[in-house]
């Protein structure tokens, strides 16, 4: 079997670190790993298959004779090395939001619009969609694919593993130091993360949306094709380490009935549904945190308007929201094209 030279940029990250985990579990066909991040990772090394390799600093030679290189250090990173990569011949498979919007650039979510890889050739690059609104798209699309929706209304509650390491660390220390009657110290959010909620995710906009809700907007409609679908989200961080939960209204050009959504989504790939109201049955963060699938449940229908259904969407974020539907495109590039 073939196998690839593969780049790990951000590699020393919560989402490059599972991304090595991913292609150890997956078992991708690596050729050689590079391990790539800032001059503050040097002299670490990173386990892969029970071997230590050495985190490099990112330079612009690290794409000499790498074929795929998996981005997460963030969009002005990807703005500058991602080009440099793809002129080096090395597929970008880019997590970040630098690239999402450009027209020739495919945002893909394997389960709504593999088909769109195909266009990666006009640039040598694929974006990877915002988490929150890969495992809204999950859900939605076979709802799409069967009613067509005209509206979806978002709100989401998402984790501190979302912001990165240093956010995952906060929380554990504001966390024990509440419970021990200390003061907590405040560093990555503009409030204290532990026991509080903040509807404010990446920067505020003129429009009075943060980025992070304007992503949801725009990503939604270039990946389901559809610039008709009226969308509007809160986005909302929690004390929650892994797991973004979202709760999610839509209304539908034709009717569709709760039961019918059930059925249609427990076929659906990457959806598991949990819906058991009378057993306490429920996607929880904690349950889905490690896992590949987009769990949906509470699905009932909207009784304020005529064609309406609610339901909660729950996915580890860090996997299919980031570094899994990652290395399910570059599965798909490998498997159909390179
Ligand atoms: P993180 O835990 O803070 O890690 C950041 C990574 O980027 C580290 O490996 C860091 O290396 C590296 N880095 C930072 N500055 C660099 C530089 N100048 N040169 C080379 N490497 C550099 O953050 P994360 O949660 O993994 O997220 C990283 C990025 O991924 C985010 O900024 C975002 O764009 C994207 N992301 C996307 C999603 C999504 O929804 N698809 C979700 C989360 C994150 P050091 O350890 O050496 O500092
Ligand atoms: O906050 C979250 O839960 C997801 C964060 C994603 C993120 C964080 C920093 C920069 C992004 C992203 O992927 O949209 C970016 C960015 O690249 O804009």
């Amino acid at each position: 079997m073939r196998r690839y030279n593969v780049a790990v940029v951000g590699a020393t990250g919560a989402v490059g670190n599972e991304m090595i985990r991913i292609l150890e579990q997956r078992d991708f066909p690596v050729a050689e790993l590079k391990l790539l991040a800032s001059e503050r990772s040097i002299g670490k090394t990173l386990s892969y298959k029970g071997t230590e390799y050495p985190v490099s600093v990112l330079d612009e030679g690290s794409f000499e004779g790498v074929e795929i290189g998996l981005f997460s250090a963030g969009g002005s990173i990807s703005e500058r090395f991602a080009p440099i990569a793809a002129r080096a011949g090395c597929v970008v498979i880019d997590n970040t939001s630098a690239f999402r919007m450009v027209q020739e650039i495919p945002l893909v979510v394997p389960e709504v619009n593999s088909e769109d890889i195909a266009a990666y050739t006009a640039k040598g690059i694929i974006a990877n969609p915002n988490c929150s609104t890969i495992q809204m798209v999950v859900a939605l699309k076979p709802i799409h694919d069967r009613v067509k929706i005209k509206r979806i209304v978002v709100t989401t509650f998402q984790a501190v593993s979302g912001t990165g390491k240093e956010a995952i660390e906060e929380l554990a220390e504001q966390t024990r130091a509440l419970m021990n009657m200390k003061e907590p110290e405040i560093a990555v959010y503009p409030h204290r993360i532990a026991f509080n909620c903040l509807p404010h995710i990446d920067v505020f906009l003129e429009n009075g949306y943060t980025k992070e809700e304007m992503k949801m907007v725009n990503e939604t409609r270039k990946i389901m094709r559809d610039q008709s679908i009226a969308v509007t989200a809160t986005t909302v961080r929690v004390p929650v380490f892994y797991s973004h939960s979202e709760s999610v209204n839509i209304e539908t050009e034709k009717k569709i009935t709760a039961s019918e959504v059930r059925d249609l989504l427990a076929t659906a790939p990457g959806i598991t549904v949990v819906d058991n109201p009378s057993k306490n049955e429920y996607p929880l963060p904690i349950d889905a945190a490690g896992k590949d699938d987009t769990y949906v449940g509470r699905i009932r229908e909207d009784e304020s308007i005529s064609n309406g259904i609610n339901m909660w969407v729950v996915s580890d974020n860090i996997r299919k929201g980031a570094a899994l539907n990652t290395i399910q495109i570059a599965e798909i590039l490998i498997r159909d094209y390179l």
